[in-house]
């Protein structure tokens, strides 16, 4: 058994006192913060425990327990509803203390917080009356506690008030935990609360004392399942103030004006999204991680009123070109133009407002690749070196390694890519594979030595680490984006080829390798300089200015070792003061229902046929942007988008903001009636407000998914606003009544009005919908979004709305069952087993020279027995994969998406060992 813990993890201490406790033997490993010791999570999981049977516990709780079995002594009911509490009731409040206390030196206040929790348990242990929490002997209920206490407890700077009982339990605790001490020291590195400082500030902020204080937040308020939130008279009146106000003071939005260059005095950012491949029709999962994220951001900075310039260009050389040439029998060029038009024409369908979207082929790219290339020459950042390459004999050529499949040499994954590792994230060399395959026509590959250039990644490995530390905590990183780039640095950085045996591409212009082309990952960012040239004359304002300008660049998670690694290596290198990234946004990946997007086997909308479905731009857009992977994986399911659709835009927001305007058309004759506000109004006010700061600070830090939860939360308040005070009703009563119908109908069609400007970024289309119905003045867009938000009455008593009309349609059972149908490719089992050393990938493509696929030849009536070894592990791995996104207590979409794959993995398994698919019948079911 080994236990992985890492310095400065409150969660540590608890098993490192279990450990000490209990006397299990068991090995201790300190790992760093970001190590992904449970490699099938998302995110790094510490302390992690590995079990004999190769199975980890992760739950620091679970791994207590776990601990406390092993040494004979279970755990009692009253030990886990003490573990229980620890976890949903202590836990949260201690986070929120130790954030005070560590990043934000406000230990004086840390009593506030924790107020609750420590008289409830001491309470609890002056009523028990026993020494310990659950009796006479130390059970694991009073270790948990106790460890997670520790630091807060023995730091005697916390006035933490009177709690006798508490202080009793603790210390006699100290005396048992004797051997738990040094691991605490060790863990804390003898420094307290200010141990704990780095891993503090990685930890997402704990919900703000607002949100705490009011006992009503929810972790999802997206499910509508909340308790009202309670809003002060203070904020009550001040939100009525606001939205008096009106829009009288407030800018004129502007339009743009090309070319955009940066401004004195203005933020001034710089967005790109990773440059598309031109070999290919981009998938959903293309289209969210890059282009549309970047885009939403860039929309919603033009209206905070900051000075944006969002580029983007197809990605155009390389081997991956010349093989799709020879695939269509075009030439590289005919495939990038053809290409190009059709990615632009899939991102005009969606909305993609670049302000300018180029490509990679271009004069201005060999000058600008070619100048930096010789200006790593000169300061001497460039290595040469004799190296071994992968050359297929059967296709003739020098292998990309792109091109190139096998076993990983870091993690065994046996569909490792020639340049990285798609489960553990190392970049590999090509050479370095297990088994390695050229990806076209299945053959292994021979090695063949020749001359290349390399970056000299170890000379540049200071400065690079320097810039990262400033980078990462002044910027906006994704955790994935920190941690990846973490773990490329820790394992030490080594030069970098960057040429390559190919002929698209930009030319090297050094003379002994005249023959050679750049590598597509040294070429391809530095599209990003070339396409801004092509924009504007002045690129270099842009991109030689990092005083003036923050970079922000969205992409993918395996993109992210290039932008934060070898990218800026490159500028470093070239010493000419370049713009280096500041906030590096990567989103985790988009499955397609219950798989991964497939183009070979038509598996998953693809961008361009998004369009054929019928389905608004705006609603694909809604839909993605709902599951974006934003912090980890997620999918991509017909049947949700169908639920989202139904219940969250036609249900909740369509139906709000089309009864607001309806009642203006039909009761008041089109005008706005008079708003004379009640304290039920402010009240609503003030709740609108809250949201929409919520949402203006989740979309200042690119958390566009949870922002968008803050939108539908408005509307679902001012549904339930009408429903109480049926302005249909009171609009047939007395004057009283009729003016009050007239308050709540002039509040629900201003809050409107917000929300058309909310929805900006996420629906373009629907917003000015919107806003046309409601005839609004355009000067309403930039003013909601300034300061910290501010929601004002932008349509006043009289003013007139235009025709009001539905804005959403419901989508039918039928026709998502019949789009299902249509984008889900082959079943899993008619699909020849993807296998090693089988034509498959190219089989349709490339008709000559391909082998038969030997998996048929190898298959006897159907049973399988290679496949079937494949398949149980599969089946193992995905099983352990469920247990844990239930115990992580994940979203149940995605639970549901991973059991729908393990199911389909046990069919697939039944039938490769030839039985009947049909499950066993279940024995007496476990609940
Ligand atoms: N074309 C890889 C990709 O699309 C690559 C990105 C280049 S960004 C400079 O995943
Ligand atoms: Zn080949």
């Amino acid at each position: 058994m080994k236990l992985f813990v890492s310095e400065g993890n409150p969660h540590c201490l608890k098993v490192l006192a279990a450990l000490g406790v209990t006397g299990v033997q068991c090995d201790v490993q300190y790992v760093n913060h970001e190590e992904r010791v449970v490699p099938f999570l998302s995110r790094p999981t510490l302390p992690a425990l590995l079990l004999p049977s190769g199975l980890h516990l992760f739950s620091s709780n679970a791994i207590c327990r776990y601990l406390f079995e092993v040494s004979g002594k279970d755990s009692s009911e009253r030990c886990n509803q003490w573990l229980e509490w620890e976890a949903t009731d202590l836990q949260p409040a201690l986070l929120q203390a130790l954030h005070m206390a560590v990043l934000q030196g406000k230990g004086s206040e840390v009593s506030k917080v924790l107020q609750g929790p420590l008289n409830y348990l001491d309470q609890s242990l002056s009523k028990g009356n026993t020494p310990y929490l659950t009796g006479e002997a130390v059970s694991v209920a009073d270790v948990v506690l106790w460890a997670a206490l520790y630091p807060i407890l023995s730091d005697s700077s916390l006035a933490l008030g009177e709690c006798k009982s508490v202080k009793t339990w603790f210390d006699r605790g100290a005396a048992v935990m004797c051997s738990f001490q040094a691991a605490a020291q060790k863990v804390l590195q003898g420094k307290g609360l200010q141990g704990m400082k780095s891993y503090m500030q990685r930890q997402p902020a704990p919900q703000s004392s607002q949100c705490r204080d009011t006992q009503s937040c929810n972790s999802n308020p997206a499910e509508g399942e909340e308790g009202e939130r309670v809003v002060s008279e203070e904020e009550m009146e001040a939100a009525a103030v606001t939205f008096s106000k009106g829009l009288n003071a407030c800018p004129l939005a502007t339009n743009r004006q090309h070319p955009i260059l940066p401004q004195e005095g203005k933020r001034n950012l710089l967005v790109t999204s990773a440059l598309p491949y031109v070999n290919n029709v981009p998938h959903l999962g293309n289209i969210i991680g890059c282009v549309l994220s970047a885009d939403v951001f860039s929309r919603y900075g033009r209206l905070r009123g900051w000075n944006m310039l969002f580029v983007c260009g197809t990605d155009e050389y390389g081997t991956a070109t010349e093989n799709k040439a020879r695939e269509e029998g075009l030439t590289p060029q005919q495939i990038c133009d053809k290409y190009h038009a059709i990615h632009s024409s899939i991102y005009k369908w969606f909305q993609i407002d670049f302000d300018f979207f180029g490509r990679t082929t271009t004069e201005k790219q060999t000058e600008i690749a070619q100048n930096i290339f010789w200006r790593l020459h000169k300061h001497d950042f460039l290595v040469e070196d004799t190296v071994e390459q992968l050359r297929c004999e059967s296709c003739q050529r020098f292998l990309a390694d792109r091109f190139v499949e096998g076993t990983c040499p870091h993690c065994s994954y046996p569909e490792a890519r020639g340049d990285q590792c798609d489960k553990c994230g190392r970049l590999i060399n090509a050479v370095e594979l297990r088994e390695p395959q050229c990806k076209v026509c299945r053959q292994t590959p021979v090695i063949r030595s020749s001359k290349h250039l390399f970056l000299d990644l170890p000379k540049l490995e200071a400065q690079l680490e320097q810039w990262l530390d400033k980078s990462t905590s002044t910027g906006d990183w994704t955790a994935n984006a920190k941690q990846i780039t973490r773990s490329w640095l820790r394992d030490g950085l080594k030069p970098r080829c960057i040429t390559r045996d190919l002929k698209w591409g930009t030319p090297v212009p050094h003379p002994d390798f005249k023959e050679k082309v750049f590598y597509v990952w040294f070429d391809a960012p530095i599209g990003y300089l070339s396409i801004t040239a092509n924009y504007t004359d002045k690129w270099e304002k842009w991109w030689k200015n990092p005083h003036q300008v923050e970079l922000y660049n969205f992409m993918a998670k395996d993109n992210v070792p290039f932008h934060s690694v070898v990218f800026p290596c490159s500028l470093l290198g070239a010493q000419d003061n370049y713009t280096l990234v500041n906030h590096l946004v990567a989103t985790e990946y988009l499955n397609y229902e219950d798989t991964k997007f497939s183009k070979s086997r038509g598996v998953g909308v693809f961008g361009d046929m998004a369009k054929d479905t019928g389905i608004p731009s705006d609603v694909w857009r809604f839909y993605l942007l709902y599951v974006r992977p934003e912090g980890q994986d997620s999918a991509f399911s017909w049947a949700d988008m169908a639920t989202k659709n139904n219940s969250e835009l036609l249900n909740n927001l369509g139906n709000f903001i089309n009864r607001a305007g309806m009642f203006v058309t039909k009761f008041f004759e089109g005008c706005v009636p008079a708003i004379e506000l009640q304290q039920e109004d402010k009240k609503l006010l003030a709740l609108v407000g809250w949201e929409l700061q919520q949402y203006i600070q989740l979309m200042d830090k690119v958390k566009i998914r949870d922002a968008l939860k803050h939108i539908l939360n408005i509307s679902r308040h001012g549904n339930q606003y009408i429903q109480v005070n049926e302005p249909w009703k009171k609009i047939k009563g007395g004057d009283t009544e009729r003016q009050r119908a007239g308050t709540v109908t002039g509040l629900s069609v201003n809050i409107a009005c917000l929300l058309s400007v909310m929805l900006f970024p996420y629906m373009p289309t629907v917003s000015q919908t919107i806003r046309d119905q409601l005839n609004a003045p355009q000067s309403c867009i930039n003013a909601m979004l300034q300061g910290t938000g501010t929601f004002v009455c932008a349509l006043s008593a009289g003013h007139r709305v235009g025709t009001v009309s539905p804005l959403f349609q419901k989508l039918e059972v039928d026709q998502i069952e019949a789009l299902k149908k249509k984008f889900g490719g082959q079943q899993p089992e008619d699909e020849p087993p993807k296998k090693k050393k089988t034509a498959q990938t190219a089989a349709s493509t490339q008709p000559a020279a391909v082998p038969a696929p030997l998996a048929e030849v190898a298959m006897v009536n159907g049973v399988d027995p290679e496949k079937a070894k494949q398949l149980t592990l599969a089946v193992t791995e995905q099983g352990e994969k469920v247990r844990a996104l239930k115990a992580q207590k994940a979203e149940k979409a995605v639970i549901t998406a991973e059991v729908t794959k393990l199911l389909d993995l046990k069919k697939q398994l039944a039938l490769a060992e030839g039985k009947s698919p049909e499950p066993a019948p279940q024995k007496g079911k476990k609940k």
